[in-house]
């Protein structure tokens, strides 16, 4: 786990992908901000710095004044910029994150109704760099797809005995605490808050869904310092948000229960949500897990989520305030010899039922795949499973399955194939529910992606990879997955490969075109080079238990957490069918149900997901699954050993001030390769002792 954090580390913070020359076209120009508003403020001392690094000049104009010649004009709406029928924007609307781009013969004018519209429309100018003011003319409404675009930090105040200063986190310590208390100087908060608003994040989440003791009395006498977080956040428009815990009438309030039908709880929930909103007016709201993984929750009292969830809603709804509940709920003590129990059903059995039973407020957080954050998984089907519940999709931009910032993994790419994937594949008119269901076949008509299943409804979360680290993020080229996982809340629909080269571009502004080439060469299909040398064909776990880093193919295998691949000397995968399995396969709508339950029709990415199938058996790719194991092997071997060939000729590029940023992706990219050599000769070793299959092309496995 992480170490640490040191309160007293003065390294300077890498600027990621916000260094002083990613401003320079901006920077050199006659910039003028105008309008009202605490963001305006912060946009103006934006350019005020930019400008004066790169030889330009800054205005700041009152509202109604001209915008003489300035070749870049920042303002609000004003009554005579004149919105057109068609640009949904009105002047002043605060909740109104649009912006507009005008280009006029190299002249710029970027307008916004709301300050935190304007503040995105600066940084999308700021990422245009040179094109921002050489394109063509032309007039641009830019909305975000969602109004809900969030990160959570699993941050504990207190260093955890077993999961550290940051649960799953590989980036150092917490950016927010320290010695077991908020940090004094949180002026890393304030430049993370920075970042993040550049790529449009709006809220943060700041501690851990695991309460402990000592982090669930943020919420009381814990206030005045979370006051002190928002305050960071605020200029940059992100509100923050607190993990509660779900027995806190009874850890804080010295209440006998902590039931959700229990007038006195009621109470105790209202009261602090009120002490809270006094002392931060733009408060999000409360994320809480329940009954998963030794979290209380509302079992205890033979209530559901539903009750959980409303509870809390009521006593945040008088604020406006959100609940995000997570449906991350399973049986962690399971029998793993009892093969009926499918902990991939587990969200959906406990969530659909319950579907037009939350309250407006309450967004149900649903992890994208139905186990947990691993390599390769079909998509949750309760993310259609409740279409009248606002649904948040939730993603894991901390590596805890995916290399843990150890490993460069780009994982834009699929956060894109999980946005993009339709329930209905295309299907022109939704299917008809079969009588008596109460699976997702009745999602409504209407956009049926996993992004427009969640766009108007509960928006995007996700768990954050950044920690007190030098380069924020461990590997520093993991800090692409922030800034791309950022713009896909906002655009979801955007190339993953194209925001990758935002990142590169701005990161490394100048740097000779071999420096870009060869990040983009190790990073694009990285995802997948992961998936080759880990866990095949969508089987997942095979990691040692606890810390979740490097091979462990039986780790989990015989444990209660329900993580099983059943591989035995002839074959391997779970049988999720309907027809011989648990039934997975049909908690989706057609046809993926159908798909998915045919190993003829099943993608082979995702064969042993829904399978169980001898290690002879044929793929679609016309390999049988033994081979596949073997040479996705050693061909995930084989590519790192290039990423590191390519990384070793690409650094000597580099100006001199990376070198730090040089040596730690070397260091990392060693790492890399040494533990994909382990998880290549692990797995290939275990599934040849297994089954006893050689290898067709006779290589070395052990
Ligand atoms: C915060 C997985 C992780 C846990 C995490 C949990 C969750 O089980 O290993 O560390 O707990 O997911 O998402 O709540």
């Amino acid at each position: 786990m992480n170490s640490p954090t040191s309160s007293t580390d003065t390294t300077p913070a890498h600027p990621a992908w916000l260094p002083s020359s990613a401003f320079a076209a901006v920077g050199r120009r006659r910039v003028a901000v105008r309008g009202d508003g605490a963001l305006v403020g912060t946009i103006a001392a934006e350019v005020a710095g930019a400008t004066a690094a790169h030889g330009g000049s800054f205005t700041r104009l009152d509202p109604g004044s001209g915008v003489g010649d300035a070749d870049l004009v920042l303002t609000l709406t004003e009554d005579d910029d004149a919105p057109g029928p068609d640009d949904g924007g009105s002047a002043c609307d605060a909740e109104d994150e649009s912006f507009r781009l005008l280009r006029d013969d190299g002249a710029v004018v970027v307008q916004s109704a709301s300050d935190r519209g304007l503040l995105y429309g600066f940084f999308h100018v700021v990422r245009l760099g040179e094109a921002a003011f050489t394109g063509p003319d032309a007039v641009e409404t830019h909305a975000p797809a969602t109004p809900l675009r969030m990160l959570d930090h699993w941050d504990n105040v207190a260093v955890h005995d077993v999961m550290g200063q940051v649960e799953r986190g590989y980036s150092g310590g917490s950016i927010f605490y320290a010695d077991g208390e908020v940090r004094a100087d949180l002026s890393r908060v304030e430049e993370y808050a920075r970042l993040l608003a550049s790529t449009g994040i709006n809220r943060v989440a700041i501690n851990n869904v695991n309460v402990h003791a000592r982090e669930a009395r943020l919420l009381t006498d814990g206030l005045p310092d979370v006051a002190r977080i928002a305050a960071a956040f605020r200029p940059w428009g992100i509100r923050v948000h607190l993990a509660v815990s779900f027995a806190a009438p009874m850890t804080l309030g010295g209440l006998p229960t902590a039931d959700p039908l229990d007038a006195g709880v009621a109470r105790w929930w209202r009261d602090a949500a009120d002490r809270v909103w006094a002392r931060i007016p733009d408060f999000g709201g409360f994320v809480v897990k329940a009954d998963s993984e030794g979290q209380p929750g509302p079992f205890a009292y033979g209530r559901d989520h539903a009750d959980g969830a409303n509870l809390l809603a009521a006593a945040v709804e008088p604020h406006d305030g959100l609940i995000h509940w997570r449906a991350f709920v399973y049986d962690h003590r399971q029998d793993w010899r009892d093969r009926s129990t499918d902990r991939a059903r587990a969200a959906h059995d406990n969530f659909a039922p319950l579907d037009g039973r939350f309250a407006d407020n309450v967004i149900v957080q649903v992890k994208h795949g139905p186990m947990d954050f691993q390599v390769r998984e079909p998509i949750s089907p309760v993310l259609a499973a409740l279409p009248r519940t606002r649904v948040a999709l939730e993603l894991q931009v901390t590596q805890e399955y995916t290399g843990q910032q150890k490993h460069a993994v780009y994982l834009g790419r699929a956060w894109s194939e999980i946005l993009r994937f339709d329930f209905l594949a295309g299907a022109a008119t939704p299917p008809v529910p079969e009588p008596g269901t109460t699976t997702s076949s009745d999602i409504p008509p209407g956009p049926t992606t996993v992004a427009g299943l969640v766009a108007n409804s509960g928006g995007l979360v996700a768990v954050s990879n950044a920690g007190d680290d030098e380069f924020w993020t461990g590997h520093p080229f993991a800090q692409a997955n922030l800034y791309a996982y950022g713009r896909l809340c906002w655009d979801p629909a955007a190339d993953p490969v194209g925001l990758l080269g935002e990142w590169i571009a701005m990161t490394f502004p100048g740097a000779a075109p071999g420096v870009a080439g060869a990040i983009h060469e190790i990073l694009d299909d990285s995802w997948e080079t992961y998936e080759l040398y880990t866990a095949p064909l969508g089987v997942g776990f095979m990691v040692r238990p606890g810390h979740h880093y490097g091979p462990d193919v039986d780790g989990y295998e015989y444990t209660p957490w329900g993580t099983y691949h059943f591989a035995d000397r002839d074959g391997i995968g779970v049988d999720r069918t309907v027809a011989t399995g648990t039934g997975f396969a049909g908690l989706y709508p057609s046809p993926w149900r159908e798909i998915y339950e045919s190993a003829e029709t099943c993608p082979d990415e995702l064969l042993l997901f829904f399978h169980h199938v001898p290690y002879t058996h044929v793929l679609h790719s016309g390999k049988t699954v033994i081979q596949h194991i073997y040479d996705t092997h050693f061909e995930g071997v084989e590519r790192v050993e290039r990423f590191v060939a390519t990384w070793s000729e690409a650094r000597s590029s580099l100006p001199a001030d990376a070198a730090r940023l040089a040596a730690r992706v070397t260091d990392r990219l060693t790492e890399q390769l040494r533990s994909a050599t382990d998880w290549r000769d692990q797995l290939n070793t275990y599934f040849l002792r297994k089954s006893g299959v050689p290898d067709t092309h006779g290589r070395t496995i052990h």
